[in-house]
Formats: C-alpha cells, structure tokens, sequence
C-alpha cells in the first residue's frame, strides 16, 4: 500500500508540475508560456481541504473543487483514528491510523461527483464517522 500511495502521489505531482511540461503545451497552441505558469500556480494555492477527526465526528468542507487537491488531516480525538476516501473509481486511505494528535496528508485528483469519507478504524464509521462529500 505505500508503494502504491507514492506512486499516485508523485504521478499526481509531476503531473501538477508547471516546470516540465512548458515547452509541450506552447507548442500546441499561440498562448504564450507565462500564462502556462500562471495557471498552474493558481491552482496549486487553493489545492488543500482541512480535515478533523475525532469522536465520532469527521469534521471538513462538504463541497470542494474539481482537480488536484491535498487532504491535510488532524486527529483532534483521544483514540486513534483514520481517513478513506471512495467514489469515481477511487478508493484510497491512511497507509496507518493517526494517533492522538498526529496528522497525515493524502493528494488524488478530484473529479466531479459524490465521494464518501470514512475513518476505517474498526466501529467508528457505525458510530457516525462517515460523510458525503461534493466535488463540483
Ligand atoms: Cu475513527
């Protein structure tokens, strides 16, 4: 499962990346490179969704933006807890649980629709650690 989370992390990375990819898109098309460039910065600034978890509460936005974005999570509980998210063909989690008062941060791309957010720590979803979130 690591292995496979850096994958994704770094496809993603590199595929956010304004550095490599310049000379490609200008040679596509009449927009000049510095706009390229602009694009991509922008994007990066709002790329980051808060999450907190606790008992037995997962507290965070219910609607986000299209594209890349980095959940950065918090455990504000006492016990242990973790982060899965589902939908569009995506299924992805915390390669461990957070322990009291540690973070942990998970990058995918976001495409439009509904996902679920689960703590797959064992009972807590039953116990109200699950929400819908909407990605527009
Ligand atoms: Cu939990």
């Amino acid at each position: 499962m690591p292995k496979l989370l850096l994958t994704l992390v770094a496809v993603l990375l590199f595929a956010g990346c304004p550095g490599g990819e310049v000379k490609d898109e200008s040679q596509s098309g009449p927009r000049p490179t510095t706009v390229t460039r602009t694009t991509g910065t922008a994007d990066a600034a709002s790329s980051t969704i808060a999450v907190d978890l606790l008992e037995y509460e997962i507290r965070m936005p219910e609607i986000a933006k299209a594209g890349r974005r980095t959940f950065s999570i918090i455990n504000h509980g006492k016990e242990a807890h973790s982060f899965r998210i589902e939908g569009n063909g995506l299924d992805i989690g915390l390669t461990e649980p957070l322990e009291r008062g540690d973070t942990g941060q998970i990058t995918v791309a976001l495409t439009a629709g509904s996902y679920t957010i689960s703590c797959p720590v064992d009972g807590h979803k039953g116990k109200g650690m699950t929400r819908t979130l909407r990605v527009e």
